[in-house]
């Protein structure tokens, strides 16, 4: 036994599963968890020393790139100042300004810890300024762990959800319908039959929780149209594609303007930062303005927020994203010519800074195409790159994330250790 698996059995004398967050136990993929130690760049360390090329960057907020200087500075300087007041601080105010600045569409913002509050409180929101229950979701879409989100598709068409974990009563699901990504027939077929009792429809525009798949333009161009002759409200969960599909988002890429918008993870640098905001006239609902409660202890942390002002700032520079995207790119085209050359079926696409990588014969439009993938050799694949020193999502369902520290040699040195992988890959087929 190595030291991983020493930790992960003792992790689960105390913590359910071993980990504090489900994903990360292996489970889809098995074999003990990496305990990482340390990180720096493009890179981390687990306990043996070991280094690996890491692609998930903590599921999308290191984007600069693991202990950016900067980033750390002023994390150094907000400590100095107090880790947290549970008051009003001028950096709130900045870091608004700036979330404002960046995204045209949000008018007012309120900082929460994390993506699932987001989406909590953005739902909650969006029932209190319509005084409508019902909610629209999509198959293989994620907005966090709040109860009427966890919710798997009605038994027949247009019906409403049923729950997809334990401890989510019926009463709570059968507000909420379920369609299918990507779908326009069926989302118009839904707005027909409910639309006057429509809160809202909530929505990742570049889908990063069923590996990756990007919206169709007429999908979510559909969607706003929708929603604005119904009277609905419609929110983009950006909390993964915000500031990393694009600066300004997905809402950006393609021209779109949401009523309410989620953030997350970018917004915060690596630290506990989330948010939802957008047109004034809903987030005056909030409290303590409106009669839609919303409050947290460590909302707008100060020590946090410094974290997220730095990265929003960095994030900013010339040709950032251009360089951003071309690493994905770079990846995602390499991968494909090395499986085509080992004859495994496989293709794989970019979208900004985060990648879908797909044992499929073409990219995947939804839930169902997903679940057509070779599990099988993903998991090969995945490990003898986790073997090689190669840190990819441990599931078929998750997308994945380049930072701008994973330059050509980082990329370069990927793509060798997937030259075995793929050949282990053809080896068993
Ligand atoms: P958190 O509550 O985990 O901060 O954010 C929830 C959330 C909301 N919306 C989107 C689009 C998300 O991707 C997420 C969280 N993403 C997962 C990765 N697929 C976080 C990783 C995890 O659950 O450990």
């Amino acid at each position: 036994m190595d030291t991983n698996d020493i930790l992960f059995e003792r992790a689960r004398q105390s913590i359910p599963g071993g980990v504090n967050s489900p994903v990360r136990a292996f489970g889809s993929v098995g074999g003990s968890p990496r305990f990482m130690k340390k990180a720096q760049g493009a890179y981390m360390w687990d306990e043996d020393g070991k280094r690996y090329v890491d692609y998930i960057g903590s599921w999308g907020p290191m984007i600069l790139g693991h202990n950016h200087p900067e980033v750390i500075r002023a994390v150094h300087d907000a400590v100095d100042q107090g880790l947290t007041f549970g008051c009003a601080t001028q950096r709130e105010i900045l870091i608004a300004e700036e979330i404002r600045r960046i995204i045209p569409s949000i008018e007012e913002v309120r900082l929460v810890s994390s993506g699932t509050e987001a989406g909590m409180s953005a739902i909650r929101l969006a029932r209190g300024y319509t005084g409508r229950n019902k909610i629209i979701k999509f198959e293989g879409c994620y907005h966090g762990h709040s109860d009427s989100l966890l919710v798997k598709a009605g038994s027949g068409m247009l019906t409403f959800g049923n729950p997809s974990s334990a401890g989510v009563p019926a009463s709570v699901t059968e507000h909420t319908l379920v369609l299918e990504y990507n779908n326009v027939e069926q989302l118009e077929g839904a707005f027909k039959q409910y639309g006057d009792d429509i809160a809202c429809v909530i929505v990742e525009a570049v889908a990063g929780n069923m590996n990756m798949v990007p919206g169709k333009p007429e999908f979510i161009h559909a969607m706003c149209e929708l929603c604005t002759r119904y009277g609905a409200v419609l929110i983009v969960d950006e909390v993964m594609t915000g500031f990393r599909v694009a600066l300004g988002g997905a809402q950006s890429l393609y021209g779109v303007v949401p009523d309410i918008t989620m953030f997350g993870k970018v917004i915060g640098g690596g630290m506990p930062v989330a948010a939802f905001g957008g047109r004034r006239d809903i987030m005056e609902k909030i409290a303590p303005c409106g009669p839609v409660y919303q409050a947290g202890t460590l909302s707008g942390n100060p020590v946090a927020v410094a974290c997220g002002l730095t990265t929003l700032k960095l994030i900013q520079e010339e040709g950032f994203y251009d360089r951003l995207s071309a690493q994905a790119t770079k990846l995602t085209t390499g991968l494909e010519a090395i499986a085509k050359d080992a004859g495994v079926t496989f293709c794989a696409r970019s979208v900004g800074g985060m990648f879908g990588l797909y044992f499929l014969d073409q990219y995947p439009q939804g839930f169902a195409d997903v679940m057509k993938a070779d599990a099988k050799s993903f998991n090969t694949f995945f490990h003898a790159m986790l073997d090689e020193g190669v840190y990819l999502a441990p599931s078929l369902f998750e997308a994945g994330f380049v930072s701008i520290m994973h330059t050509d040699e980082v990329i370069d040195e990927t793509l060798e250790a997937a030259r075995k992988a793929f050949a282990k890959v053809a080896a068993q087929q």
